[in-house]
């Protein structure tokens, strides 16, 4: 059976993850893959309706319990729908985004425990680990100031810096933990280097599977 691979792209704010997920998706396709790209929250219509929701500045204050499930309840959905319906069809999925995601906003930022989080990561998310995982890695001050320009910042953009440095520590310390699957990125680089360093990250994939 033909099977896909996964591709998550992680990172603080105004890392470069969109920037470089078109890259990627360019480069691909040239090489004859057949790619799907999608985000979290988002990627289906329920998911696509909880991020708007999730993002909202309205909803500010929302317990922290309930922004972690309604993550998840997207992820449900999107694993479900798109992410192993397009691998099972050999296809490569682009995720701006994925589980770790939970991992640092809401057990780093907002000090859900881990447990918690593995838990759903097991029933919701089925256990699908990426096959990869490029980590944008950028000082916070960095991150903030390329998304400075934005009129509107979202909910979650509106945390302050402890908030963030602890998204990052956390983002960091799971990239430490398992080498294999992470590729620490330094996004303070060039855009194109950025790209050279995640193409040299994902080349091994392509290698046919046992
Ligand atoms: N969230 C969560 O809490 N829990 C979860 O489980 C999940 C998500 C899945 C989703 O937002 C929010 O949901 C996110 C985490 C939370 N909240 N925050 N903060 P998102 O992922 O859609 O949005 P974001 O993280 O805020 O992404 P972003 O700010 O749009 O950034 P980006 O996609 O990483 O960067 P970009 O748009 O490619 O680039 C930003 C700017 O920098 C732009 O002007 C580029 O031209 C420029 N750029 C890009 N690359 C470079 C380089 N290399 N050098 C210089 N300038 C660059």
């Amino acid at each position: 059976m033909t099977h896909g691979r996964f591709i998550t792209l992680e990172g603080g704010e105004g890392a470069g993850k969109s920037t470089l997920l078109s890259g990627l998706e360019h480069w691909l396709r040239a090489q004859g893959v057949a790619v799907s790209r999608t985000r979290e929250p988002g990627g289906t219509t329920l998911g696509e309706a909880l991020r708007s929701l999730l993002l909202d500045p309205a909803q500010a204050g929302i317990s922290a319990e309930a922004e972690l499930l309604l993550m998840f309840a997207a992820r449900a959905e999107l694993v479900r729908k798109l992410i192993q319906p397009a691998l099972a069809a050999g296809r490569w999925v682009l995720s701006d985004r994925y589980t770790d995601a939970s991992y640092a906003y809401q057990g780093g930022g907002r000090g859900q425990p881990v447990a918690r989080i593995r838990a759903l990561e097991q029933w919701a998310a089925l256990d699908l680990k990426p096959d990869h995982t490029l980590l944008l890695d950028l000082p916070v001050a960095a991150g903030r100031a390329r998304a400075a320009g934005r009129d509107h910042p979202d909910r979650i953009e509106r945390e302050d810096d402890a908030f963030f440095e602890r998204v990052r520590g956390v983002y960091r310390a799971r990239a430490a933990a398992e080498p294999q699957r992470f590729s620490l990125i330094d996004a303070n680089a060039a855009p194109d280097v950025v790209l050279a360093a995640a193409q040299a990250a994902l080349r091994p994939l392509f290698a046919i599977r046992a």
